[in-house]
This record gives C-alpha cells, sequence and structure tokens, in this order.
C-alpha cells in the first residue's frame, strides 16, 4: 500500500505532467532556499516529499519543435524513471517546462522565468545553439547551471562557468557521416555542400564539413551554396548545386529546411548520396522529405544498442511508448536529468541539501556535475574545463545511420551503418 505521502506526491505529480502538457509550467510557490526534504523513500522505492525543481527550456512550438517534441519526451522518461527509482536520495525531481520556441527571445524568456519565477535548481536546454548563444548568458549571470542537451555548435561551453555542454560538438561528430559515405561510394570526387547561413550550429557544422571534405578526404569542393531557415522554395541553390555534378551533397540545416531542400533536390534528379547534419536528426523529417528522405546519411552521438544497462532501461521505455527505437536528441535529454539527479545525490549524502540557500544549492550542483562521471545511455560521460568558461563533454562512441523510408512513404526508421 502507498503510503499518503506517496499518494500526495503522486497527485502533484500527475497535475505537472497534465501542465506541461498543456504546455504551461505549474504556478510555482518554491522558496528561495532548497525545500525542506520530506522522509526519505526506502532504498529502491519510489520518490516521495516536496519535490526538487529542474528546468526545461526546449522547443515545444515553432518550426523547432520538430527537434524540441523528441526532447519533451526524453524529459518525461527521465522524470517517471528516476522518480521511480527513489529519485535524490528519497526525493522526487518535479521538471518545470517553459516552451523556448524557435527563437531566441523565447529562449531568454523561458530562461528567465525558470530562473526567477519557478526557482529551479538547473535548467536543460536550450534547443538550438542559435538560441543558446543568446539565452545561455542570462543563467551564466544568474549562476545558474545550464545543461546543453542539444547545442553542438564551436563555442557554447565558452559562454561561460554555469554552461555544461552534454551533446557531442560537430567538429567530433560530424566528418564520420561522410566518412561512411566514402565507404558506401568509394568513388566520390565532387562534393557540394549546402547551408543554412542564418543558424548558428549550421553555420559551424558546415565549416567542420568543408574542412573534412578538403582536408581530411581530399575530396573536391564543387560548391557551397547558402540558404535560410525560413526557406521553402530552393529551386535556385538545388540547381546551382546541380550544375557542379556532385557525387555527394552534404547539408546544413535545420528538420524543415534541411528536408525540403532534400526532396526538391532529388524532384530536380539528383541520385547521389546525401549527408545531412545535426538538424536532420529527427524521425520527424520523414513527414518533411517522405519517400525522397530514403537513403540520407546522419552522424550520431547515440546508438539505441548501445549495451548499457541504464540504455537498456531507457530504450525498453521508450519502445513500450513509441514502438519505434529512440532518436539521438531524446537520449542526450534523458542523460542530462540523469546527470542532475546523479550530480544532487552526491551531493546530498555529502552534506544534506535541504534547506540549502538556493544560490549556493547552484553553485555546487554547477561544480558537482563539471567534476563527475557518468554512465548514461550515451556511454561514459565526463567533462574537462574549459578556460574562462564552463565545461566540454567526454564521450568516447559515435555513429553514422542512413534513413531507411518504409512503402508507405511516411514512416522510416534509421539503420545503423556505422
Ligand atoms: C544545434 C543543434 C541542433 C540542430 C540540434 C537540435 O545541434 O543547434 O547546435
Amino acid at each position: 500500500m502507498r503510503s499518503t505521502a506517496a499518494r500526495t506526491w503522486a497527485l502533484v505529480f500527475g497535475v505537472t505532467l497534465l501542465l506541461a502538457a498543456c504546455g504551461q509550467a505549474p504556478a510555482s510557490s518554491t522558496p528561495t532556499s532548497a525545500p525542506a526534504s520530506a522522509p526519505a523513500a526506502a532504498s529502491g522505492g519510489a520518490a516521495s516529499g516536496e519535490p526538487i525543481p529542474i528546468g526545461i527550456a526546449v522547443a515545444q512550438t515553432s518550426n523547432v519543435a520538430l527537434l524540441g517534441q523528441d526532447q519533451v519526451d526524453g524529459a518525461k522518461l527521465a522524470e517517471d524513471y528516476f522518480n521511480k527509482k527513489g529519485g535524490v536520495n528519497g526525493r522526487p525531481i518535479k521538471l518545470i517546462y517553459q516552451d523556448t520556441a524557435g527563437d531566441e527571445a523565447g529562449a531568454i524568456n523561458a530562461f528567465q522565468s525558470l530562473i526567477n519565477n519557478d526557482k529551479v535548481v538547473g535548467i536543460v536546454g536550450p534547443t538550438l545553439s542559435q538560441q543558446a548563444f543568446a539565452a545561455d548568458k542570462t543563467a551564466v549571470q544568474a549562476k545558474v547551471p545550464v545543461l546543453a542537451p542539444s547545442n553542438t555548435a564551436k563555442g557554447i561551453p565558452q559562454i561561460g562557468p554555469y554552461v555544461t555542454r552534454v551533446s557531442a560538438p560537430v567538429a567530433v561528430v560530424a566528418p564520420n557521416a561522410i566518412k561512411a559515405a566514402l565507404n558506401i561510394n568509394p568513388n566520390i570526387k565532387n562534393v557540394a555542400v549546402m547551408f543554412a547561413q542564418d543558424d548558428a550550429f549550421s553555420k559551424s557544422e558546415t565549416v567542420t564539413f568543408q574542412n573534412a571534405v578538403t582536408n581530411t578526404f581530399k575530396l573536391n569542393l564543387a560548391t557551397v551554396q547558402t540558404f535560410s531557415t525560413k526557406d521553402t522554395d530552393f529551386t535556385t541553390q538545388a540547381t546551382a548545386a546541380l550544375n557542379a555534378q556532385p557525387d555527394l551533397i552534404v547539408i546544413s540545416g535545420l528538420t524543415s529546411d534541411g528536408g525540403n531542400l532534400v526532396k526538391q533536390l532529388r524532384e530536380l534528379g539528383y541520385k547521389g548520396l546525401i549527408v545531412g547534419g545535426n538538424g536532420f536528426n529527427s524521425s520527424k523529417l520523414f513527414a518533411v522529405c517522405k519517400a525522397q528522405c530514403d537513403g540520407i546519411l546522419i552522424a550520431q552521438a547515440y546508438s539505441p544498442t548501445a549495451d548499457i544497462p541504464v540504455n537498456k532501461d531507457f530504450r525498453d521505455a521508450y519502445k513500450a511508448q513509441k514502438q519505434s527505437e529512440p532518436p539521438q536528441l531524446t537520449a542526450q535529454m534523458f542523460a542530462c536529468i540523469q546527470l542532475f539527479v546523479d550530480a544532487l545525490s552526491a551531493m546530498d549524502k555529502s552534506s544534506p541539501i535541504a534547506g540549502m540557500d538556493l544560490g549556493a544549492l547552484r553553485d555546487a550542483l554547477n561544480k558537482q556535475v563539471q567534476g563527475g562521471t557518468y554512465t548514461t545511455p550515451l556511454g561514459e560521460v565526463s567533462f574537462t574545463a574549459v578556460p574562462n568558461g564552463g565545461a566540454e563533454i567526454n564521450q568516447k562512441q559515435f555513429y553514422v545511420a542512413q534513413v531507411k523510408m518504409n512503402a508507405d512513404g511516411n514512416t522510416g526508421v534509421f539503420n545503423f551503418v556505422q
């Protein structure tokens, strides 16, 4: 039988999830010091007592929600999973969602609200590097730890000491996809590179791709074409790219623009291989380019088959809900929540966090996260301090997936080829 405290918490938790699902954050009356602890749950049991608020600031609306929805899936799974395992030494965590939408202003507002109104101990977000360069400064000023769940551009941990990147940077991940393309077609010589010039991540990733093409793999960079993440008609750029007679086209953009660009390249008759960057890294892409998504290669910082106990639990939980394999962004978000839970638990064991001043708690949590080593669904994760900045992820294993569309032309899978 569940205790009264457990029933009360279950009710609070249920209402929170319901409000989060409606895109609203629950009204919060969290005090400026960490809430007092309630009796710890029996070891291994579900958590109970006053929840510890953690902010989730990702894109739940706008075009960027094609990526942000995968992150919300990961957050919900993590909250449920870690609270069932006892939360932070018996106390549950409570995720508070603030929608950033797709731009910088939305991300800044979400961060401010989480920091000042919801009094969160730390934030996971935002979805895009473009947003992180603007919003993370707010957290750095307020001395609130930020875990970057999907901010892969150069310079993210350098934003400030409270920024910890949990998403491997494009510089180490992206070239793997070009290598995979060469394994499939060793005759590739001419490469067309295309990128969204109004997105920080895409501008960073294309530098990595262009270096890999010319310096690492000694291929011919036949043309470089630019577009906007807001574009829907790519006729001019696609025609120019095809005029260069490429054997490979490498695209850095976001899901909607990138997917439409692929579709138009295929409609214009392009038959060669396509590499898409991290902005293509969601099954939401399938609805954009449909059957024409088939064959796109995308580097991955996560594999669903990684043989790690916490990954097996995560994968099973995801598959039970969605009947498909968990995507990278979902796994990265889950890993971020795990880091906060593990770090808070370790801190609490050496010196109880209940009643701690919120500023001191945020500061200590930042140090604890950055100093730890964690076994997550992404594999073993640790961090290296960045001069005058925060911390960069150390991650060992990377992969490449190839899109395989089903006969219906609407659904598909990421097949791991490397
Ligand atoms: C970034 C990214 C996004 C495309 C992932 C959601 O890697 O903005 O840095």
